[in-house]
């Protein structure tokens, strides 16, 4: 085990070359990986040169390299955290007792359906986002979504490592269909819901990276504690990769609401549609929309599959050993207010441990609100009264208790009928996809413009100036 990783046709610091077999069958995974990624991925610039961060090693300080690259010959590999000197399971039944190396008889089958739902929503996301670069805002944003683009189609990688490594046949089966699935294909659709929404403007890119990506990392804490210890070091790698995506959703949200705020004083009716910008309710609609289906994303409220997991030291909470003390979760409950058929609420108390899925969502709920604190800070600065909340957790759900039934943003019970009536003030319409997607028709190649509807960043990245040629595309 070593923290740098090598230079060998599949870039791995796990000593690739001494498992013939595994490294055959990678080998043999990878040029399919590449026809996907040439299929689905970024569409129209898989020729261009891309200022990329690139995994040279796993240590904290240090571990990117950064020039440029042309995507299908971005290095694609296997990086995994270095391991805990003896590590023990850290919760639930298994507390204490050394950490599994292989995968353990009676869990397989958990195991393997967790790491293939996690694995699905790495190219599911790139999928997402492939016509994206076409209506680019700037070539800074271009460059910024092709790194996000790269590092979700290693996470797929990250978890076809586990499957081939540890899963046999069924795992090398499983490894095909994650790149059989489609983002919204009616047939073979991907497997969480969010990963089946149309992604198809910037607001929704900008939004999904601050939201959905931060499910993202939720998840992985969660899994980061696993007894199952392979899981563990590569879920901990993939959380250093993640903090950039969701950088890549604040900022943008942040200076979409700049710029917002500047073309509404700029209007004689405050009025940043009028100025080609993107006025403040339909922005907070997107957030209702993006912030619902990622908090489908954490599983029902009340999930005996999360019992499990936990009991069996398969999925922890973020964080365990430090924001926790009781880590069994035995004793303790949540309690929930159950919507009954006829439209009351019923309380429900639940044990804790049947109850993870929601400790897992509250933190997120608090981290996704920190955001959105630094949001209503800038529309301050800019004198602009208007405060971009989340909704009730509630509101728009389709998995867990509150789904099937109809909430308005605070949460409040509504019919089917006050439901249809409202809901195009709660969630973006198709003429609000229409208008977004109107400010948008044209890419922006230029280096340092920036389309009308966003601010510039602050700075560019790695120390190069806003107005660097990020990406070297040819435009004609
Ligand atoms: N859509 O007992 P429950 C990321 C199913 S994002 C569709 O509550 P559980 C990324 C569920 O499978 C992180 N189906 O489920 C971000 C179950 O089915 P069965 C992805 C759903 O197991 C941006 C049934 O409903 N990682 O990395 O406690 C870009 C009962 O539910 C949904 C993971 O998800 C849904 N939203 O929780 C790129 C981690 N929710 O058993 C990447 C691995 C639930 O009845 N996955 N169902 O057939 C898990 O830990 C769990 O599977 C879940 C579900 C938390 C997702
Ligand atoms: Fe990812
Ligand atoms: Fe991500």
């Amino acid at each position: 085990m070593s923290s740098v990783i090598n230079s060998e046709r599949i870039p791995n610091n796990v000593h690739l070359g001494d498992d013939r077999k595994l490294q055959r069958a990678l080998e043999a995974w990878q040029p399919r990986f590449i026809d996907w990624w040439k299929e689905m991925g970024p569409e129209g610039f898989q020729e261009d040169q891309v200022y990329l961060r690139t995994a040279i090693s796993v240590d904290a300080d240090g571990w990117a390299n950064f020039d440029y690259v042309k995507m299908p010959d971005y290095r694609w590999g296997i990086f995994l955290a270095d391991p805990v000197k003896d590590r023990k399971i850290g919760f639930g039944d298994n507390m204490g007792k050394d950490a599994w190396q292989t995968v353990p008889g009676e869990h397989r089958n958990t195991l393997r359906r967790l790491i293939v739902t996690q694995g699905d929503t790495e190219p599911a996301s790139v999928e997402q986002q492939r016509l994206l670069g076409q209506t680019c805002p700037s070539l800074y944003d271009l460059r910024n979504l092709f790194q996000v683009n790269v590092e979700e189609g290693r996470h797929l990688w990250a978890m076809v490592y586990l499957l081939h490594s540890y899963f046999g046949r069924d795992g090398r089966e499983e490894a095909e269909a994650l790149l059989e699935r489609r983002s919204g294909n009616e047939d073979k659709p991907r497997i969480l819901g969010a990963f089946n929404e149309p992604c198809n403007h910037w607001l929704s890119f900008f939004m999904f990276t601050y939201f959905t990506d931060r499910d993202g990392k939720y998840q992985l804490l969660a899994l980061a504690e696993s007894g199952f210890d392979p899981l563990s070091r590569t879920t901990r790698f993939m959380l250093t990769e993640e903090a950039h995506h969701m950088f890549v959703g604040e900022k943008g949200v942040g200076r979409v609401l700049k710029r917002s705020a500047e073309l509404m004083k700029k209007n004689s009716n405050g009025d940043a549609r009028a100025e080609g910008g993107i006025d403040l309710p339909t922005l907070q609609k997107y957030v209702n929309l993006w912030y619902s289906v990622s908090l489908d994303l954490f599983g029902g409220e009340i999930s005996s599959n999360a019992a499990n997991y936990f009991a069996a030291g398969i999925k922890g909470r973020a964080h365990e050993e430090r924001s926790y003390e009781d880590h069994m979760a035995l004793e303790g409950s949540m309690t929930f207010d159950v919507p009954t058929s006829d439209g009351r609420f019923e309380k429900q108390e639940v044990p804790l441990r049947t109850a993870m899925n929601e400790v897992l969502r509250q933190e997120y709920v608090s981290d996704s609100q920190r955001g959105l604190d630094n949001w209503n800070k800038i529309l301050r600065k800019e004198d602009i009264d208007f405060e971009i909340t989340l909704p009730s957790t509630r509101f728009h759900r389709e998995t867990g208790i509150y789904a099937g039934m109809h909430f308005d943003p605070e949460g409040r019970l509504l019919s089917a009928e006050e439901w249809e009536k409202k809901k195009a003030d709660f969630l973006p319409t198709e003429e609000d996809e229409t208008y977004i997607k109107s400010l948008m028709t044209k890419p922006i190649f230029e280096p340092g413009k920036m389309a009308n509807w966003i601010a510039p960043p602050k700075k560019g990245i790695k120390g190069r100036p806003v107005d660097f040629e990020y990406v070297r595309h040819d435009a004609s």
